[in-house]
């Protein structure tokens, strides 16, 4: 029996598979570690890969119904000549999906001769995760809000997390409080300095949610963004959501997890080279969503490292970790670059003034 992963052999993918409308064939598969979420492999046949094979965990999307519906219905409109369409392959059933036994899976075409960024030092990359972010946003601008679905409420809600937080601290062994005391510490001084901002007045739109680097496919022979990818978390939400999840991924050249802070910086080129791939989408955005957007670049990175802290003090039970103290580490690092986001607060709302020009 061919082993996969230590979860799937090789027949139990194939078997998955034929749930779904594809060629009955004997296919590959290559796992596909970057989430930490869901189980992601690539389906190969013949050398060639032809689809992306999900399993949705099911624990943290609890309405996978509500998921589907959101990416189908996003899908259909996800496409133009400046950005690649990505299609979900139907199951037998004739859903977007296959409830199995082993849960809920998806299956998506493949693009071929893409390739994802963790990080980059190119400011034509950041570029093009500027350009390509604004396509999404001005393709699905005219979406009917009232047709998605909410499926993991308050999802960047500053107020729930921290109420999540402050449950798991309250929870949390002596030993655990001690390690963490210095990002306990600045969790509590960042709460109180970030809440008196209020963002209520935003208009809503269709976001992504989950805008990091590695959620933007490229084309290897071009270097083009094609499109993004992962939309399980699209729901409504801000705009400085995905501005600011995709600067924190941008600007900064280290990994998510990175625990040597000295090589966790702020490039302004590759800010700069970010906003104008977005500026060339023309105006899209209201005078008030601009004028939050630098706020969203210290939010998002306080925010993951505020779930990532309350998930080493619940031991590590909603994101995957490859060591004891991954979140910990993923704390420590986001909220690293949080502070220094935070002294470039004024650098970036002079150069988003200079670049990006609201809708009249
Ligand atoms: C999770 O599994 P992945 O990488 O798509 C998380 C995001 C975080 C990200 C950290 C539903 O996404 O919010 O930004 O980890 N998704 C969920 O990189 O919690
Ligand atoms: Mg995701």
């Amino acid at each position: 029996m061919a082993i996969v992963t230590a979860k799937y052999s090789q027949e139990d993918l194939n078997a998955i598979l034929r749930g779904f409308k594809v060629d009955t064939r004997e296919y590959a598969f290559q796992p596909l570690t970057a989430g930490y979420i869901n189980d992601t492999f690539l389906v190969i046949s013949e050398k060639t890969p032809v689809f992306v094979l999900q399993r949705v965990n099911h624990n943290v999307f609890e309405n996978i119904e509500g998921l589907m519906t959101n990416i189908d219905r996003a899908f259909k409109h996800l496409k133009a000549t400046d950005y690649t369409q990505i299609k979900l392959m139907p199951a037998a059933s004739g859903k977007a999906y296959l409830s199995h036994t082993s849960g809920y899976w998806r299956v998506m075409t493949y693009i071929a001769d893409s390739t994802t960024h963790n990080v980059t030092t190119d400011p034509d990359i950041a570029f093009e995760a500027g350009r390509i972010i604004g396509r999404f946003h001005t393709l699905l601008q005219h979406q009917p809000l009232m047709q998605y679905r909410d499926t993991i409420p308050k999802f960047h809600d500053l107020e729930l997390r921290r109420m999540q937080f402050l449950a798991a601290l309250a929870k949390a062994s002596d030993d655990k409080k001690e390690i963490a005391g210095s990002a306990i510490f600045f969790s509590q001084e960042m709460l109180e300095t970030l809440t008196g901002m209020n963002t209520k007045k935003l208009p809503q739109r269709v976001c992504h949610n989950d805008t990091k680097l590695n959620n933007i496919l490229f084309s290897k022979a071009t270097r083009k963004a094609l499109c993004l990818i992962d939309l399980d978390t699209l729901m409504t939400g801000y705009f400085h959501f995905d501005f600011g999840d995709a600067v924190r991924t941008i600007v900064n050249t280290a990994s998510e997890d990175e625990q040597d802070h000295s090589k966790i910086n702020f490039e302004k080129q590759l800010f700069e080279s970010f906003i104008d791939g977005l500026a060339s989408n023309g105006p899209f955005l209201k005078k008030e969503e601009i004028q939050a957007l630098a706020y969203g670049v210290i939010l998002m990175p306080f925010l993951h490292g505020l779930r990532a802290l309350t998930d080493y003090l619940n031991n590590n039970i909603y994101y995957k970790v490859t060591y004891e103290n991954q979140n910990l580490d993923r704390c420590l690092s986001l909220f690293d670059f949080t502070k220094k986001a935070f002294k470039n607060l004024q650098y970036m709302e002079r150069e988003i003034a200079k670049s990006i020009k609201a809708l009249s």
